[in-house]
């Protein structure tokens, strides 16, 4: 019943990060693929709304965003952890800077034409297009524009020589022994490059990076098999969100358990889910609603990145 499927598909690099923590715990899990572009239907009957990729479903509980994903396998499978206490802020600031500005400047270096032509060669003329549009309307509304490419250069190449000085020492991870989170934050972005075809050529100078990206790749994948979507949406009608403490403060946030809200990211993906608080921690939030296919589901979201918002008259549907 507590099975973790990933809804996903091959090209995203955030998909990629989460692939690889389950190789690192050397768990088992169900893969069901989306849809590269909008729509996506059966992920939407479990997020209601949210489209972003990848998504954790757990039962009934579906949770969003890979940061929040990450405390959760801990949460499930502690061993051998991601996070610790003793690196508790370096974890949240170097995996935040990481997925967020390292990534931003991967996508852009990486869909310079050379590496489109490379990163996309399975897919028709017709699906580029499609995938270009789509990402155009992806980024409407929200905060965090396409990285300008003069940029992303000036980041590479201030981050590129600073992860090859900390792999000198011969560390095989960038935290000492163990990947921990900051690896799989770092290597995600650094996939996708490599991907890029000819433009991969500026992680050439880096031996120790070199050596590190391979590390990381033989981590695998875990056990993954293949679910239908049906059969996703199926178990998530059949259970029940795990219990919740019910927990809120409302002095503090201005909201709290039970109120109908609208949660959404603030940086790109902006399509909001409304639903009915049911918990509100430090963290993270969760959200419950019923869709008519997926039946009663909780929502769980990471607080930071995210904005939450009354709504007046309307059923978390
Ligand atoms: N902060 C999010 C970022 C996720 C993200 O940007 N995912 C990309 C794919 S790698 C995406 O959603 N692209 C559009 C889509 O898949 O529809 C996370 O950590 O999960």
């Amino acid at each position: 019943m507590n099975q973790l499927i990933l809804h996903h598909y091959p090209e995203s690099p955030f998909a990629e990060k989460v692939r690889l923590m389950f190789g690192h715990k050397g768990l088992a899990w169900q893969s069901v693929w989306i849809p590269i572009v909008m729509p996506k239907p059966d992920l939407i009957a479990l997020t209601g709304g949210y489209r972003r990729t990848p998504v954790l479903q757990v039962g009934a509980d579906i949770y969003c965003d890979t940061a929040l994903i990450a405390r959760v396998l801990d949460r499930l499978h502690p061993g051998p952890a991601l996070f610790s206490d003793h690196t508790a802020l370096s974890d949240m600031a170097m995996s935040h800077f990481l997925d967020n500005q390292l990534f931003s400047a991967a996508v852009t270096y990486a869909f310079q034409p050379d590496g489109v032509k490379a990163a996309l060669a399975h897919m028709t003329p017709v699906q580029v297009q499609a995938l270009v549009e789509d990402r155009k309307n992806f980024r409407k509304g929200g905060n965090a524009p396409r990285m300008p490419l003069p940029d992303a250069l000036v980041l590479l190449r201030n981050v590129l020589p600073r992860l090859e000085a900390q792999l000198a020492d011969e560390r095989p991870f960038l935290d000492g022994s163990a990947a921990r989170i900051c690896d799989f934050s770092a290597y995600h972005p650094l996939w996708f490059i490599e991907r890029a075809g000819p433009l991969a050529v500026i992680l050439d100078p880096y031996p120790h990076l070199r050596g590190w990206l391979g590390r990381m790749r033989a981590i695998g994948h875990g056990q993954p098999q293949t679910m239908e979507a049906g059969q996703a949406i199926e178990i998530a009608r059949a259970a029940e969100p795990a219990m919740q403490p019910g927990r809120s403060n409302r002095e503090q946030d201005g909201f709290g358990v039970g109120d109908l809200v609208s949660v959404a990211p603030t940086d790109y993906g902006v399509d909001p889910v409304i639903g009915t608080l049911t918990n509100v921690e430090a963290d993270s939030l969760a959200v419950r609603r019923t869709d008519p296919r997926a039946g009663d589901v909780v929502v769980h979201f990471p607080r930071l990145g995210f904005r939450v918002d009354p709504v007046q008259g309307q059923s978390a549907g």
